[in-house]
């Protein structure tokens, strides 16, 4: 199966390194994203045909789907090293596929540096990609807190940044706080949840991450390790202005979304 060949080559290409860090605790609510469901009218590109080979281009282009009005990552579909984040998939006994849902395309990447609760930006992954429409996109991740008895507050969240001709696109952020190492932090309590709300910048707020992008322009998001024991499952973008996505604190971002919105969605065609 298509998983199994891009991943072993993918473990191929990406040097794992582990060590760790830490973060605050933060009295979370987001009340911008917590509930918004809808249909979406916009459809995924089928431009990529199955790969059949094991060169690091194609192993990143099944690990991600790139649709006319949303970008989606899986998060190991980056060439930077991985240095603290840990590459889990289906057989490694920390491997979190205890819901209905497992992890997409049988991975995730677990920050092993810091501590729970925070520390200093370390270990960046950049996802390099082109804007498919001009809007305003808004970002979200899947997320699993393995807390391991820990408080829930405690591995949850990680850092963000843009690089790009891009502005913010909510008044709760500057352009500049988006360009700069961001907390992003979310639920997902020993469950698959997300991540969907920024906290600090200038005015020190908690709200939704919205970029202003540009058609045809090259971005590079940048997510850094915060807090120990997080899972990012997948990386999503998607303009607000056709897409509604349903998120909040422990409600699984891949479960009550459409598939098309999963990084899989290309290579499962
Ligand atoms: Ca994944």
């Amino acid at each position: 199966m298509v998983t199994k060949h891009y991943l072993s080559a993918l473990i191929v290409c990406i040097s794992l390194n582990l060590i760790s860090c830490s973060s605050e605790s933060d009295s979370l609510e987001d009340n911008e994203t917590n509930l918004f469901d809808e249909n979406s009218t916009d459809t995924p590109t089928h431009g990529e045909p199955e790969p059949e080979t094991t060169d690091t281009e194609s192993v990143l282009s099944c690990l991600k789907t790139l649709g006319t009005n949303y970008v989606v990552f899986d998060a190991e579909a980056t060439e930077s090293p991985l240095d603290q984040w840990k590459l889990i998939t289906k057989g490694d006994s920390d491997y979190l596929d205890k819901e209905s849902l497992g992890p997409i395309n049988e991975t995730h990447l677990e920050f092993t540096g810091n501590n729970q609760g925070s520390g200093p930006v370390t270990s960046p992954l950049d996802y390099i990609f082109t804007a498919p429409s001009t809007g305003e996109y808004k970002l979200l991740m899947r997320l699993y807190q393995r807390l391991e008895g820990a408080e829930e507050d405690k591995s949850n969240d990680v850092y963000i940044k843009m690089e790009g001709n891009f502005t913010s696109a909510t008044d709760k952020y500057t352009t500049e706080d988006l360009q700069t190492d961001l907390k992003f932090f979310g639920r997902g309590v020993d469950q698959w949840g997300a991540v969907y709300s920024g906290d600090g910048g200038e005015a020190h707020n908690k709200s939704a991450i919205l970029y202003n992008l540009i058609e045809g322009e090259e971005y590079t998001l940048t997510m850094s390790g915060r807090s120990q024991k997080a899972n990012i499952d997948y990386i999503l973008l998607y303009d607000t202005k056709d897409i509604s996505i349903t998120t909040g604190a422990n409600k699984d971002l891949a479960e009550l979304n459409d598939a098309q919105y999963r990084p899989d969605w290309d290579c499962n065609q």
